[in-house]
């Protein structure tokens, strides 16, 4: 490795989340993967978590790559096995934060059983499932959810199954968070993906994901550009969304979203309880009590939530001394609540834009007294109309829905030979 190199993979501001020194990585030009794990490491960065105290695991797969690039503790599994791994780990060490990052294939058609009893116990562990609707490591075969009619090497005239909507399936096992993004949506992501690192239970996140090399060619579908710009025109953004209705069809409207988010104890919690009403409040785990274990988790939440304070004030610095608007807010269940962000955020713009203009306005009254200064100050008030307008603008489009309705571009054909 040149020095050029290697300095460059020491100053990214990824480094320290993503093991800079394994790059370039395997992923194809197009593949939405790169940017899922992009958005993981900042949703990390931004926690607060402290990384010795987080682990992922992958299964097998393009997608099970992504536990050799991160820079926590990973483990690379077999196929099918990233949750009974998570589950295990999580179980030993239930102070660690443990992710699985993992194919639609791996997740839900060898692991499919996994996946639901984990989803059914409330298993405290994060999961987060590219789907690509292909097995993409092993050359584009179908998998349980392959849109019905599309072409894949083992459905060579069309998919004649049924595909799993995933968010109905998590929902009916028992998730207790389960959202919908595609690898375009990075800030929602990356929202998404903090919400559910910094709670307790079964969190699903699905992302629908170019796979370019096999499902978009082999279906005539264009390149990762053209599916991210089909992703922009297509993407439904509901959130609350009944998660029956959430079936994709071939080249269909996708719904995303927060769909579901509740309380519910965990798995260990649940285990917790009913040891107590057994052998009473002398029960310990790992030799500590319940309070004595909480009183750890207390302290931790407290560190994470200091750290996570210090990433978001640098991080305000930041676009303080860039200009730019902040954006960030929890995501919404429901649309109601959507509604209501996009009304402050507006109230929000109004009243910056007008700050401005006031401020010029003070700046004219105060400083045009000689011609010069006037001079000045036309060209301050110049200056300040269009950064008004650009703040609002800004505004503007935080306030929007992060997806708009829009006119079905027409499905990019499937020609078949
Ligand atoms: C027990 C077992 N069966 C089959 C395979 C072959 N295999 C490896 S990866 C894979 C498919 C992975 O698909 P998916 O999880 O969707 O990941 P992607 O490559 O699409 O990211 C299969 C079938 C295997 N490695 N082990
Ligand atoms: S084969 Fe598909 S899923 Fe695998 S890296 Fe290439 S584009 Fe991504
Ligand atoms: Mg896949």
């Amino acid at each position: 490795m040149s020095q050029d190199i290697a300095q460059f993979k020491k100053d990214s501001p990824m480094s320290g989340t993503l093991r800079m020194d394994r790059m370039s990585h395997i992923w194809c030009p197009g593949c939405g993967i790169g940017s899922e794990v992009n958005a993981f490491a900042e949703a990390v960065k931004r926690s607060g978590i402290d990384p010795d105290k987080l682990a992922v695991v992958s299964g097998i797969g393009c997608t099970g790559r992504v536990a050799g690039y991160v820079d926590f503790d990973s483990i690379h599994t077999t196929h099918g096995r990233a949750i009974p791994v998570a589950t295990g780990l999580k179980l030993a060490r239930p102070d660690m934060k443990v992710v699985v990052f993992s194919g639609e294939g791996d997740l839900t058609g060898i692991g499919g059983n996994h996946f639901i009893h984990a989803a059914r116990r409330n298993m405290d562990i994060v999961v987060i499932c590219n789907n690509n609707f292909t097995y993409g490591m092993t050359g584009g075969q179908v998998t349980p959810t392959t849109p019905h009619s599309a072409v894949s090497s083992t459905t060579p005239f069309g998919n004649h199954e049924y595909p799993f909507n995933l968010p109905f399936l998590a929902d009916a096992a028992g998730a207790t968070y389960i959202a919908r993004w595609t690898s375009m949506h990075s800030r929602n992501l990356i929202q998404s993906m903090e919400e559910a690192l910094s709670r307790k239970g079964f969190s699903f996140i699905e992302i629908i994901s170019p796979c370019t090399t096999l499902y978009l060619r082999r279906n005539r579908l264009g390149d990762g550009v053209d599916a991210l710009q089909f992703y922009q025109e297509n993407a439904l953004l509901k959130h609350g969304a009944d998660t029956r209705t959430l079936d994709l069809d071939f080249q269909g409207k996708i719904t995303i979203g927060k769909f579901v988010e509740k309380d519910k104890p965990t798995y260990i919690e649940a285990l917790d309880n009913q040891c107590v009403k057994v052998v009473g409040d002398d029960y310990e785990l790992y030799g500590k009590t319940i309070p004595e274990r909480e009183a750890e988790e207390k302290a931790e939440k407290a560190r994470v939530a200091e750290r996570r304070a210090a990433v978001l004030a640098e991080e305000e610095k930041a676009r303080a001394k860039a200009g730019v608007v902040k954006v960030s807010a929890k995501i919404p269940v429901k649309a109601g609540a959507k509604k209501a962000v996009a009304k402050t955020t507006k109230k929000a713009a109004a009243a910056t834009t007008k700050k401005v203009a006031a401020k010029t306005v003070t700046a004219k009254k105060t400083t045009a007294k000689s011609t010069t200064a006037k001079k000045a100050v036309v060209k301050t008030a110049k200056k300040a109309a269009p950064k008004a307008k650009a703040k609002a603008a800004v505004k503007k489009v935080a306030a929007k829905p992060a997806t708009k309705k829009v006119a079905a571009k027409p499905a990019a054909k499937k020609t078949r030979k």
